[in-house]
């Protein structure tokens, strides 16, 4: 009988713990411009940006001239963020509500500015290429 509640304590703890700490990650990613979202897996530039209510970061500075995938999240994305648009590339899709979608993008030149919207061009992120 104690060792359920305890048990149960517990549980409570690391749901409350956890749900802070998503708070504060979602707090520090929308406040900050200069997150890192851009990392180089075997050659390939991968760029992430998250969809949910707009998107974040709203600009990323990429390199030009190499492979890039960008890399949708979505969690809990019920808003139009997750009809996407990148006419540059003539892509549009649905995003699923909670996963990864991984958009290929060719080497862009230096100096591109790629630029996503939302479905009724209501939010928007651009990728600057250097
Ligand atoms: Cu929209």
């Amino acid at each position: 009988m104690n060792m359920k509640i305890i048990i149960i304590s517990i549980l409570a703890v690391a749901v409350v713990a956890g749900g802070a700490m998503l708070v504060i990650s979602g707090a520090s990613n929308s406040s900050s411009q200069t997150v890192d979202n851009v990392s180089m897996v075997g050659g390939k530039q991968i760029i992430t940006i998250s969809a949910k209510g707009g998107y974040s970061p709203r600009l990323t500075n990429a390199k030009a001239g190499v492979p890039t995938v960008i890399k949708m999240n979505t969690q809990g994305t019920f808003d139009c963020s997750s009809a996407i648009v990148i006419p540059s590339l003539g892509y549009r899709s649905n995003l699923p509500p909670s996963g990864e979608t991984l958009i290929d993008v060719p080497p862009q030149n230096a100096g591109t500015a790629l630029q996503g919207l939302c479905s009724m061009g209501m939010y928007s992120f651009s990728i600057n290429f250097n």
